[in-house]
């Protein structure tokens, strides 16, 4: 028990949530995080929504933290908890009136090729699951003062204190990938004054029981779950011979407590302090596996991880999760100037917003976290909404969404410092490219393979739609694999790692292409075009009037196809493997329909210059080759940039939470500092909307949850890379060091970010101006760095970089010359002058740039 001034002490380390004390560091409460650049989301009441909540989570697990105070509520999830099982999804049909659509389309009937590419369609994916919800019910009651609840991005613990009467109250929930369990510490200053009960239901088909000191919850997934947007009957049907099983498994270790259980929950009286043990698994057992038949045994898997966590302290437990934590979130360390604000987060949000630096670093980092927190070697990958979901029928069934939002997922893996948290997406693409080489041969006839535009844990490759209810405009859309293909080679243009390559990446990468070269054809006038090919979720307007979507050789189709032969023909060269694939794939790719630039001086979406059924469709997915491709860039292809500039520009500057984070990203890459951070600045924005908007209506939430709205994660992972591409890009044939640096940022410093062929960077500048550069070269070779001058290396002979970049990461691509319709209207962009400098590095050495 304390004496009246560690009392005092004890609460003046709850409050201002310092860094540790000597009476916590003992206790083992505190983290000893950084006290001067605090990353924290704070509040001063509890959640009363699901997006005021805060997550945790390992990859696996998932936990949103309420953090009430007479009802603790944690939304739980299981990364593999998803409803139905392995399926036939191809349809024969589609191979027998693919001849007719292209003829059709051939033909312009393009209203009648949307209505017969129905008959291509497949089933829907399935749904991914709220698991179970765990509730911690104390008999203070609700009344409580001091109040404060925090997430910490640094040590990833979800803080809550409060005081009853003359009571200090602590919790810390943390959701750690060494023990795999979600463990939730409860404290207080009073002997024996912490009483709770700790209860679990769930959602779905669900029983607790309670085995020896062990609250089990046992259930069963739907066998089937209808999309939110598709309103039928019985949209979530359960049945015996199909449905995953699931179990979660509860457990609380309080010294000198009382502790019982029954089926309604673990009763604890009489604590001072304790810790709650969570774990909890599925019988997932692989995505061509039956999860009932040759299901794993989930009850076992639960108890074999609590079994190890129970045998360890509560320190023991938190300090292997800080460990592991923080060796990969202390990669990077961001700094915008500012000072540090008080208020609550979502107050600082509606007041400060872009305006607010710290804000901006909050966010960046946040993208951060959540993808340590949703996306670990061996689990799932980051899906709509990370692994955090509590609706049965979630938006879009929480799946992966192939045209840009699982992509956008993983943009900051690399360049944000977190390159082997990109395995969960590879290894997804690895199952993709099985179920889609069927996908591929059944509905196309075609090598190689592809998906579409959504799928799911069973790796559904087909178009969805359920066999004709859907349309076109985003269901037919046989592009997904040259966009998933992009990740594999970034992954080795970051890393370096050639047995990746030569293993992994470049035999999908390969399938990918080959897929790709059938489904190429002629256009009759020596070009090669797609078809039926769409511009994803965006119409066009014929002269009629008449809208309609499919068409033949969209300006995305041929970006894709463009990224892909490129990525593996120099896969191929850096292997020294398939020569004459990669001859092949040369021919293929300089007999591409070029781009057109279009009567506006715009980059045209679509092969003809039709008007688009909404000027600022949130999709802009013609840039591809602006980003997150490399095709289109100022030195390899200025009249394009130009075009893509102009197309943007005519998008405007509100979209959903992914648009907007989209447009930072592009902004950037077009070298407009201020510009991104506008867009930035539409992004952090408050909202409290759980509708689904379609235009417009993107921000976050108040727990700094990318809106849509509704909530999806894409646009955190967006935000944060957008920020990397203000300050630092590789895609174009160098480094460029503050290629957008945003008037708003005159000064402040960055460490640890990635650019390609295995390079770190740390930068300093101020008034605007790059002061001073660190360079760790991990792969040795050329470096060729632009700036707003000439750089010099301490103790390195640097010259003027003339001539192509030696470096074979660094080719500068040419690719063919736009078609323009009107020379007048292309406005070409100035940029402000930039020099670059090469210099030779050695393998693991480090450089110290000035300018
Ligand atoms: C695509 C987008 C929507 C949404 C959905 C999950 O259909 O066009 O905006 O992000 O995916």
């Amino acid at each position: 028990m304390f004496n009246d001034s560690t009392r005092r002490e004890f609460v003046r380390h709850l409050l201002t949530a310092a860094a540790a004390g000597p009476l916590w560091d003992r206790r083992g409460h505190a983290e000893g995080t950084s006290g001067e650049r605090p990353l924290r989301l704070s509040y001063r009441r509890a959640a009363t929504k699901w997006v005021e909540a805060l997550p945790v989570g390992n990859g696996r697990l998932g936990a949103m933290v309420f953090g009430g105070v007479g009802q603790e509520r944690l939304q739980l999830n299981e990364d593999t908890l998803w409803s139905g099982g392995p399926k036939d999804w191809d349809n024969p049909k589609a191979r027998a009136v693919l001849p007719e659509i292209r003829r059709l389309v051939r033909a312009g009937r393009y209203v009648e090729g949307d209505q017969l590419a129905k008959q291509m369609m497949g089933p829907y994916t399935q749904s991914y699951l709220p698991m179970a919800d765990l509730d911690i019910v104390f008999e203070h009651g609700d009344v409580a003062r001091d109040y404060e609840r925090t997430l910490d991005l640094q040590s990833a613990v979800v803080r809550v204190d409060y005081r009853v009467g003359e009571v200090q109250y602590h919790r810390e929930t943390i959701a750690s990938w060494p023990d795999q369990t979600i463990l939730v510490r409860l404290a207080c200053d009073r002997p024996g004054m912490l009483r709770f009960s700790a209860r679990l239901t769930s959602p779905l088909r669900a029983q607790t029981a309670a085995d020896a000191a062990v609250l089990k919850l046992v259930g069963r997934a739907p066998a089937h779950v209808d999309p939110s947007y598709y309103d039928r009957d019985d949209p979530v049907r359960y049945d015996e011979t199909g449905g995953m099983r699931f179990e979660v498994h509860l457990l609380a270790v309080a010294e000198g407590a009382t502790i019982r259980v029954d089926p309604d929950g673990l009763h604890v009286r009489g604590a001072t302090e304790g810790t709650l043990l969570l774990s909890a698994a599925t019988s997932f057992a692989g995505y061509d596996r039956s999860p009932v038949s040759e299901g794993r045994d989930a009850g076992a898997l639960a108890a074999s991880f609590l079994e190890r966590a129970r045998a360890k302290s509560w320190l023991d437990l938190r300090a292997a999760h800080l460990s592991d934590h923080r060796a990969l979130f202390d990669r990077v360390e961001l700094d915008l100037g500012g000072t540090a604000k008080d208020a609550p987060l979502d107050q600082r949000i509606a007041k400060d917003g872009v305006q607010d630096p710290r804000l901006v670093e909050l966010l960046f980092q946040y993208g951060r976290y959540l993808l340590i927190a949703s996306s670990r070697p061996g689990t799932q990958p980051a899906n709509l909404q990370g692994i955090w979901n509590d609706q049965v029928r979630a938006p879009w069934s929480s799946n992966w969404t192939l045209n840009i939002n699982a992509e956008m997922n993983y943009w900051p893996a690399e360049t944000a410092n977190l390159g082997e948290l990109h395995e969960p997406f590879i290894a997804f693409i690895s199952g993709l490219a099985v179920t889609g080489a069927k996908t591929a041969a059944t509905n196309y006839g075609a090598h190689g393979w592809t998906a579409h535009h959504n799928s799911d844990l069973w790796r559904q490759s087909a178009p969805v739609g359920d066999y004709g209810h859907g349309d076109a405009v985003w269901a037919l859309w046989a592009m997904s694999g040259p966009w998933l293909a992009q990740h594999l080679f970034e992954h080795y243009a970051f890393g370096g790692d050639l047995a990746f390559l030569r293993d992994r990446g470049y035999p999908l990468m390969k399938g990918a292409a080959l897929f790709c070269l059938d489904w190429l054809i002629e256009d009759g006038q020596g070009t090669l075009v797609t078809a039926p090919s769409t511009s994803p979720e965006h119409k066009f307007v014929l002269p009629d009037g008449r809208q309609a979507a499919v068409s033949e050789a969209s300006s995305m189709d041929l970006a894709l196809i463009w990224d892909l032969f490129t990525n593996t023909i120099q896969a191929g060269a850096a292997l020294g493997t398939d020569p004459a694939f990669r001859q092949r794939l040369q021919e293929s790719r300089a007999r591409l329909r070029p781009f057109h630039i279009g009567a506006q001086g715009q980059l045209q979406e679509w092969s003809t210059d039709w008007p688009g059924a909404e000027t600022e469709h949130r999709h802009f997915s013609h840039l591809f080759g602006l980003h997150p491709g490399r095709e289109i860039t100022p030195l390899g292809s200025p009249e394009l940039f130009a075009a893509a500039r102009r197309s943007l520009e005519l998008r405007g500057d509100s979209g959903t939470g992914w648009s907007l984070a989209w447009k930072i990203n592009a902004w950037a890459r077009l070298r407009d500092g201020d510009h991104a951070h506008r867009l930035l600045g539409n992004l952090l924005r408050l909202v409290d909307d759980a509708d689904v908007r379609y235009s417009g209506g993107g921000g976050v939430y108040a727990n700094l949850f990318d809106a849509h709205p509704p909530f999806q994660i894409d646009g955190n992972f967006g935000a944060t890379a957008g920020i990397v591409e203000m300050l630092v890009q590789s895609h174009a044939g160098e480094i460029h060091l503050l290629p957008a640096l945003p008037r708003a940022w005159p000064s402040g410093r960055v460490r640890g970010l990635r650019a390609r062929g295995g390079f770190e960077v740390d930068l300093d500048w101020a008034q605007g101006r790059l002061t001073r550069a660190v360079l760790r070269s991990r792969l040795g070779g050329v470096c060729r760095v632009r700036a707003h001058a000439p750089i010099r290396a301490a103790g390195v002979e640097t010259r003027i970089a003339s001539g192509p970049n030696p470096n074979p990461f660094y080719p500068l691509l040419r690719p063919s010359s736009p078609v323009i319709v009107d020379v007048t209207k292309v406005r070409m962009v100035e940029l402000s002058p930039t020099v670059a400098t090469d210099f030779a590095t050695g393998l693991g050495r480090e450089y110290v740039l000035s300018v």
